[in-house]
């Protein structure tokens, strides 16, 4: 099939912008579910994470009462106020370092999120 001088310009365009965003590092979307009033990643208990700068944690309730999931910490400080089983809220941590999170309706939830 012929291809027109404006389909080829497009190919050229989708090239160039493939090889400029293989270096550098994707945002992801990490989910957080709150089971049995601990943080749980793909099934397994978690008190600790490390994510990539620019990454969203989505924090999920998978529990029949409510969370406040929250963090004092300087590097992020954030309230995601009380929310009910099967909603979520997400949080895009911007800057290196490290941010406790705790559960205000739950005094023994306590997670550690590393961004490097
Ligand atoms: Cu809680």
């Amino acid at each position: 099939m012929h291809k027109s001088p404006q389909q080829k310009r497009l190919r050229t365009a989708f090239i160039a912008t493939a090889l400029f965003t293989a270096g550098a590092v994707q945002a992801g979307e990490v989910i957080v579910d709150q089971h049995n009033k601990t943080f749980i990643v793909e099934g397994n208990k978690v008190e600790a994470i490390t994510i990539n700068v620019g990454d969203t944690v989505r924090f999920r309730n998978d529990d029949p009462f409510f969370h406040n999931i929250f963090s004092l910490s300087d590097l992020k400080t954030f309230d995601l106020g009380s929310f009910p089983k099967g909603q979520s809220k997400t949080v895009t941590f911007d800057k290196a370092g490290m941010v406790e999170v705790e559960c205000a309706i739950h005094p023994e939830m306590f997670m550690e999120v590393t961004i490097k």
